[in-house]
């Protein structure tokens, strides 16, 4: 046989023994995207002892510090929560480590006790794994916060009410532990603040409102975990206090009035003015500010080369990171999930505890960079969800935005006001505390002319201004040396 016939028979062979190859094991065929965990397994030395009740103790004091992948690996049972049969189940375990002598002696006694297999998992590997909830009693009970012992976990029926009730246990118990570290270091104004807001839950769970007060306790939550306001704040403050000076403007009866065409829009500019005056101590003379350069992204703010660093060092895996978070973290969903119909969020709340919870990951994924964060968190908030367009609008709930479904935003103000929010507290760290309040005037003040001084024109310079310094006081209040530091990352890893 001549030798190219030779070689080519040979070709074909393996061809034809490469393809059955492929086709045969499946191992090459399957990618695998998940990873076996071992519950119970808290030291990472791939069996169950006392290293791992050590862990266990570790955690019980101190849950909120410990990182989500081990609380997951603290969910014996996998129902999904911390509770006390975990705790029996992992303690058999370091006292029998063969999980069939401990199976046994469980079930002599009568008691349930999951099968060997069922001690292990597979998780997905890089998705995002949600938090299991803290079902046991307060690892440390205070005193001041006795209200709360009203609050109760899962009573087990597993329906909507029931799982809310479950998620409200938890946030209370996140909330002490937060409260019980920052309160000894917080000063009179943050105190008068957390008293403020805890008045507001009890009203909630008096009057049976269990969303809302679930929400409220993310809120105060987040402000324990995330913000400090130190004497170099006070800025921040204050422009907290002029957004609630301009909360209670929209609710004023010179608004009123200026609704029924009794006052006139200069009126309601000069009263803006003197609460600038009174908050801020700034001197503006609204009517006749200069407009801005034609502004509609951060990046026209900002030196382009500083602005582009940041940009550029998004990176696509930062924005899966984000998107997944904003797609599973329980908390997220429900605090995005407050929307309402057009005109029922007068004082623009709907879009800022979810853009204090995305900041927060912007972060987290950034390493503490504010810059980064915002730089990342400006990229996401235009990513547009096509697939929400594939959906017959007839279909979508009315109060959700069309453009950004997972994104803070209702139908009044599509993702607009979440975009101010980030934008202008961008600007608060490119910038100045005092250019962003600044440019932010100029450019409402602008679409109030090109609105032709209306009243709807006027109701949004204000709303817009709300959204405006929410983001600043948050971008410039949050201390990313605050976050938890979250350990206890599976050692094996
Ligand atoms: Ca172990
Ligand atoms: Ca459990
Ligand atoms: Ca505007």
């Amino acid at each position: 046989m001549k030798s190219w016939v030779r070689w080519g028979a040979g070709a074909l062979l393996l061809s034809v023994g490469f393809y059955y190859y492929r086709k045969v094991i499946p191992v090459y065929r399957v990618e695998a995207k998940s990873e076996l965990v071992m519950l119970g397994d808290l030291d990472g030395d791939h069996r169950w002892g006392p290293g791992d009740l050590k862990r266990l103790d570790a955690f019980l004091t101190d849950p909120f510090a410990f990182s989500n992948g081990f609380a997951r690996r603290v969910d014996l049972n996998q129902n999904g929560s911390v509770d006390a049969e975990d705790l029996r189940i992992l303690r058999s375990l370091a006292d029998q480590p063969d999980p069939y002598y401990a199976e046994q002696a469980s079930k002599a006694q009568g008691i349930a006790f999951p099968r060997p297999r069922e001690l292990y998992r597979y998780e997905p590997v890089g998705a995002y794994r949600p938090r299991v909830r803290w079902a046991l009693p307060p690892p440390h009970p205070l005193p001041e916060l006795r209200w709360m012992d009203a609050l109760k976990p899962s009573q087990g029926r597993g329906d909507y009410g029931d799982n809310l009730d479950a998620e409200i246990y938890n946030e209370a118990i996140r909330l002490q532990e937060a409260y019980r570290k920052r309160v000894p270091s917080l000063l009179p104004m943050e105190l008068e603040h957390a008293q403020r807001k805890f008045a507001r839950c009890q009203d909630y769970l008096q009057k049976g409102e269990r969303f809302d007060l679930l929400l409220e306790l993310i809120a105060l939550v987040e402000d324990a975990e995330t913000l400090r306001a130190g004497p170099s704040d006070e800025k921040a403050i204050r422009y907290l206090q002029f957004r609630d000076s301009l909360r209670g403007l929209l609710a004023s009866q010179l608004f009123d009035r200026y609704r029924k065409g009794e006052a006139t829009w200069q009126e309601v500019l000069q009263a803006i003015e003197q609460h600038l005056k009174k908050d801020l101590g700034l001197d503006y003379r609204l009517a006749s500010l200069p407009p801005p350069r034609d502004l509609t992204n951060l990046g026209n703010y900002l030196q382009r080369a500083e602005w582009q660093y940041y940009k550029t060092s998004t990176q696509s895996e930062d924005f899966h990171q984000l998107l997944d978070y904003a797609q599973h973290d329980p908390r997220y969903l429900r605090s995005v999930s407050r929307t309402s119909r057009k005109h029922r969020d007068p004082h623009v709340e709907n879009h800022n505890l979810p853009m204090v919870l995305l900041f927060r990951e912007a972060l987290r994924i950034k390493g503490g960079d504010k810059k980064r964060a915002v730089g990342l968190l400006d990229e996401a908030i235009r990513i547009p969800f096509a697939w929400i367009k594939s959906i017959p609008r007839e279909n979508l709930p009315s109060s959700l935005a069309l453009d950004n479904f997972l994104l803070p935003g209702n139908k009044e103000d599509g993702s607009d006001k979440s975009r101010h929010w980030n934008v202008f507290g961008g600007i608060c760290l490119y910038k100045s505390p005092e250019e962003a309040l600044d440019l932010a005037l100029k450019r409402e003040l602008k679409d109030l002319k090109g609105s032709g001084f209306t009243v709807d024109g006027m109701t949004e310079l204000i709303r817009d201004m709300i959204a405006n310094l929410n983001g600043m006081y948050h971008v410039m209040a949050i201390d990313p040396n605050l976050l938890p530091k979250q350990t206890g990352e599976d050692p094996s890893r």
